[in-house]
């Protein structure tokens, strides 16, 4: 391991792979582990010290594997559950920890549990498992919640008779039916799930829609403006309720019994007074920062965000994390402005997430600065597109495959003459590949490179941050004698006699950082 502290989470840099979409190796254009395994030095060789795999589990793909419908293997799209031991392996052999996606808050509607239910009466136990309310209006669900994906979140369930029957809760695609969490074989199941994975060697979990497992019981009515905002709006019924910190608090208790595991939270809440409650010392070790994440290219949004997270953190006792992406966000480069402005910010933002105190998490293609795609209305697979009615295109753009090498899809991400990959790949990759990029020193490839080592050297382990005021629109900071500087407003910001840059997200200038540039500095 780089780091063997069992605390080595508090300060990694993990790189998330969306594994259908990193490299596919038997050509059948959909990314598996035996393409992760194969390019794991890749991964090590860009100074990540862990990687996080998106789900890989047993799935009938309504949400390209968010819909488990047998936990403990791999489903035969991305290889075998060997497969999966042998990548443990190879990365632990690589000096990378690897973690796994656990979904608790759904089982797809092929899980056994859940055909079970269907096959069962209203009212019987296997149906108590998930959330079914009796029908009365076959025109009005329980309530007025809608899925994330768009529409309803009740939909009929069909019993034996091949009849519509009762309604049962979504808050995802049909195909993610929603789990009951007060049922206490629900809670035993993923008790032994944790341990399986753990007893496996896997380093950790990312926990997904952690804030969603318990649902207010008298299911009320959502009151607000629903859909843009649900995931950030703690007020809603079925998101961050008191029973689910229980669930946590048993969790860690099994993940303390396994010295070096980290259990994470996609944690969709903005408000960080909110989200802390989920990293108090007996329940999750990290969340990820969504609000950092969100927050918009202005160096007002930024500092604000750095500056609650860091005082929430504190409270709390627990370090910080730091993404600008993942496969469910717009790409940072598209995000902060696209073209060469976006493309400039999005590596200064790179230069400020790895100065940070904590940890980071990079998706995969950050480190290529691809943009996001526009992949055409008859080639989407994302089921936002159909669930929203054609009028939210999804997450397709950030999800399109790798480009490797080459000139023409599929640019290495398969072999030559393999099937199509499963989103179509832009001509303009071509500039992009890591072939390609690993032959030109300004390239973001490279800057990612020559970032992580330096971080490592020097900033890893420098302790807190120190505020320096270079204006409304630089943020600026010390850690353990690195400087860092972000300049977000039109004018050249000079810095102070005895810093010193080592490391410049744009062209070099004199004495200066320009407009959307992020510098790092001795200071003496
Ligand atoms: O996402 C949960 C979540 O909060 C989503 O509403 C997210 O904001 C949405 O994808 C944006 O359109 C997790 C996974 O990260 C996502 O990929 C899954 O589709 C979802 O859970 C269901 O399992
Ligand atoms: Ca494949």
């Amino acid at each position: 391991m780089r780091n063997p502290d069992p605390d080595w989470w508090s300060t990694a840099v993990c790189y998330e792979i969306y594994p259908r979409s990193f490299a596919d190796s038997n050509g059948d254009g959909i990314g598996d582990l035996p393409g992760i395994t194969a390019r794991l030095g890749y991964v090590r060789d860009l100074g990540f010290d862990a990687i996080w795999l998106t789900p890989v589990f047993t799935s009938p793909m309504a949400d390209h594997g968010y819909d488990v419908a047998d936990y403990r293997h791999v489903d035969g799209i991305f290889g075998s559950t060997a497969d999966l031991e042998a990548l443990i392996e190879s990365g632990h052999r690589h000096g990378l920890r690897v973690l796994l996606d656990l979904v608790p808050n759904h089982t797809s509607d092929q899980h056994p549990w859940f055909t079970e239910a269907l096959a069962a009466p209203p009212g019987s136990p296997a149906r108590d498992r998930y959330l079914f309310r009796p029908c009365t209006d076959p025109d009005n669900p329980p309530n007025n919640w809608e899925a994330a994906f768009g529409g309803s979140a009740w939909s009929r369930s069909v019993g034996p008779d091949g009849e519509p029957g009762d309604w049962y809760l979504h808050l995802f695609a049909p195909g993610q039916p929603d789990l009951n969490w007060e049922n206490p074989e629900v809670r035993q199941e993923f008790e032994d799930i944790l341990r399986y994975w753990f007893d496996r060697g896997v380093d950790g979990l990312r926990i997904d829609v952690a804030h969603g497992l318990c649902k207010d019981p008298a299911f009320p009515d959502a009151e607000h403006e629903q859909h843009q905002d649900q995931h950030f709006n703690h007020l809603m019924p079925y998101y961050d309720r008191e029973p689910v910190h229980d669930v946590y608090r048993s969790w860690r208790a099994i993940a303390d019994e396994y010295p070096g595991r980290v259990l994470v939270g996609e944690v969709y809440l903005i408000d960080l007074d909110r989200q802390l409650r989920y990293v108090r010392p007996d329940e999750l070790h990290q969340v990820f920062n969504f609000a950092f994440l969100e927050a918009p290219w202005s160096a007002d949004a930024l500092r604000h965000v750095i500056v609650q997270t860091l005082a929430t953190s504190a409270e709390v006792g627990t370090a910080p994390t730091w993404l600008i992406g993942s496969h469910d966000a717009v790409r940072p480069v598209t995000r902060y402005g696209g073209g060469e402005v976006g493309d400039r910010r999005a590596r200064a933002a790179a230069l400020l997430l790895f100065a940070l105190p904590g940890a980071c998490y990079v998706f995969q293609g950050e480190e290529l600065g691809l943009a996001e795609v526009h992949v055409p209305d008859d080639r989407l697979q994302d089921p936002t597109w159909e669930m929203s009615g054609h009028t939210n295109r999804g997450r397709d753009g950030v999800r399109v495959p790798l480009p490797w090498s080459g000139e023409e899809s599929p640019f290495g991400f398969s072999s030559p003459g393999a099937a199509e990959p499963w989103l179509p790949m832009p001509v303009d990759f071509a500039a992009q590949t890591v072939a390609r990029q690993d032959q030109e020193g300004e390239s973001m490839l490279a800057l990612y490179r020559a970032a992580l080592a330096l971080r490592h050297d020097r900033l890893t382990t420098a302790g807190p941050l120190a505020w320096v005021d270079a204006g409304p629109e630089v943020i600026a900071f010390v850690r353990g004698g690195v400087g860092c500087a972000v300049n977000f407003g039109p004018t050249d910001w000079h810095w102070p006699a005895h810093w010193e840059p080592f490391l410049t997200s744009g062209a070099p200038a004199a004495g200066f950082v320009p407009a959307d540039t992020a510098a790092w500095f001795t200071v003496r």
